[in-house]
């Protein structure tokens, strides 16, 4: 499929921000929609809207198959074993929380370290803080190399037999780079840890495959990869989930049985899914997984690779421009983040707005990130499948035009 007919897929591209074409570089905070992601949430609403696992009646019935075969589709997707290891949550956030509220708690003690890098996003930092201070463990922060990288001699360094969990993200929100996830996880089992992959940034972007990364959790959103808000993806080891894990969540539909005083919980995975589940956002991510894959993850992340190339090239030669993150467009995905010389990156992304081009400005939820970079905020551009050299071309005038503006304001 060429370029314009994927983008003729997605409907909001085709609009004008401020009397300029949309050019939309913030896929890193959120994908844009197809058309069939947003039909199938559409069909749903209006054909079979029910709940599910209750009534026999036929609408019912439809719901449950939309929502189980969707499961189907997610477990395929990253190649797990078995549905029973796919637990269907609000999103990467709440993922994390759940590994970290229902293993860790329960599993930590005084002492016990838990691995996580400074490139981390808050949601992979927080809830294994909120950890440390209930259980008594210790968190350790993987240094950066001077490109930005995690390098394996320092994971090796700070992995002990101390260390019962490493939790590190596959691709950086941030910098884009792509960390060595599987080599990771060899060496927290070599330890007798657990590997958590935080895989918001990557499951939209490359090829995932859970048994070949041999990770324990792989968490990820649906919202950034073509599907609805509000839904995302727990991957488990079955052994984990049902030997180490409680759910934390307790009411309707996770039950197996309910006493006066002692109840039971269903089988995997509906013991992690308590009350209404979200069904139209698992339905609506199915239709975002055959739209993916009809394209091919290949494809995808080859694209992405061409689009960072071309922009770490044109971008670079924007007087005053710092881009973080390695310098080799191989080591990346879509995402790049940047500053220029004294100009806020509010600022940045202020003027950008006005020529219809969204980027995001802020600590991109990464504050210890922002701190090792020793910059209190950047501006970011993050492309998709979508995206065009063309409009790399349009950011590159954009900031000329900012640094000019800025000029002649001071
Ligand atoms: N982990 C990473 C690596 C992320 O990039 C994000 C969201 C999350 C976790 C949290 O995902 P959620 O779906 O639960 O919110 N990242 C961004 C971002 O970079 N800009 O906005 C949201």
């Amino acid at each position: 499929m060429n370029i314009q007919d994927i983008r003729k897929q997605f409907p909001i591209l085709h609009q004008e921000v401020n009397g300029n074409p949309l050019v939309y570089l913030d896929s890193a905070a959120t994908s844009q929609k197809p058309v069939k992601v947003i039909e199938a949430v559409d069909k749903y609403y209006r054909e079979y809207n029910s709940n599910v696992h209750r009534g026999v009646h036929t609408l019912g019935t439809r719901a449950t198959d939309g929502y189980e075969g969707a499961r189907e589709k997610v477990r395929k997707f990253i190649n797990a074993k078995s549905t029973e290891e796919i637990i269907f949550t609000r999103g990467t956030t709440t993922a994390l929380n759940l590994v970290a509220s229902s293993y860790a708690r329960a599993k930590l003690k005084e002492g016990d370290e838990i691995v996580i890098s400074y490139m981390e996003h808050h949601s992979n930092i927080i809830p294994w803080q909120q950890v440390a201070k209930q259980t008594g463990a210790v968190l350790k922060y993987i240094p950066l190399q001077e490109d930005e990288t995690i390098s394996l001699d320092d994971v090796r360094e700070l992995v002990t037999s101390n260390t019962k969990i490493v939790s590190i993200m596959q691709v950086s929100n941030v910098l884009g780079v792509v960390n060595p996830v599987k080599e990771i996880a060899k060496i927290a089992h070599e330890n007798g840890a657990i590997m958590v992959v935080d895989g918001a940034q990557s499951a939209p972007h490359l090829k995932v495959d859970v048994q070949d990364l041999d990770c324990d959790f792989f968490a990820f959103s649906g919202h950034k990869m073509c599907g609805p808000t509000g839904i995302g993806v727990l991957y488990g080891k079955k052994q984990l989930l049902l030997e180490n894990m409680e759910p934390i969540e307790f009411g309707g539909e996770m039950i197996d049985f309910v006493g006066l005083y002692e109840s039971t919980w269903k089988e995997l995975p509906w013991k992690f899914e308590g009350g209404t589940p979200i069904i139209a956002g698992a339905i609506g991510l199915g239709a975002a997984i055959d739209f993916l894959q009809e394209i091919g993850l290949d494809n995808i992340e080859a694209h992405e690779h061409k689009l960072a190339a071309y922009a770490l090239e044109q971008m670079s030669q924007v007087e005053g421009i710092t881009i973080y993150g390695p310098k080799e467009a191989s080591k990346r995905t879509g995402v790049v983040t940047f500053n220029l010389d004294d100009v806020h990156p509010h600022d940045v992304a202020t003027v950008l707005d006005a020529e219809g081009i969204a980027v995001r400005a802020g600590h991109h939820c990464a504050q210890p990130l922002m701190k090792w970079l020793k910059a209190s905020a950047t501006a970011r551009a993050s492309f998709y499948l979508y995206n065009t050299e063309e409009e790399i071309d349009k950011l590159v005038k954009g900031l000329v035009k900012t640094k000019e503006y800025f000029s002649d304001v001071f």
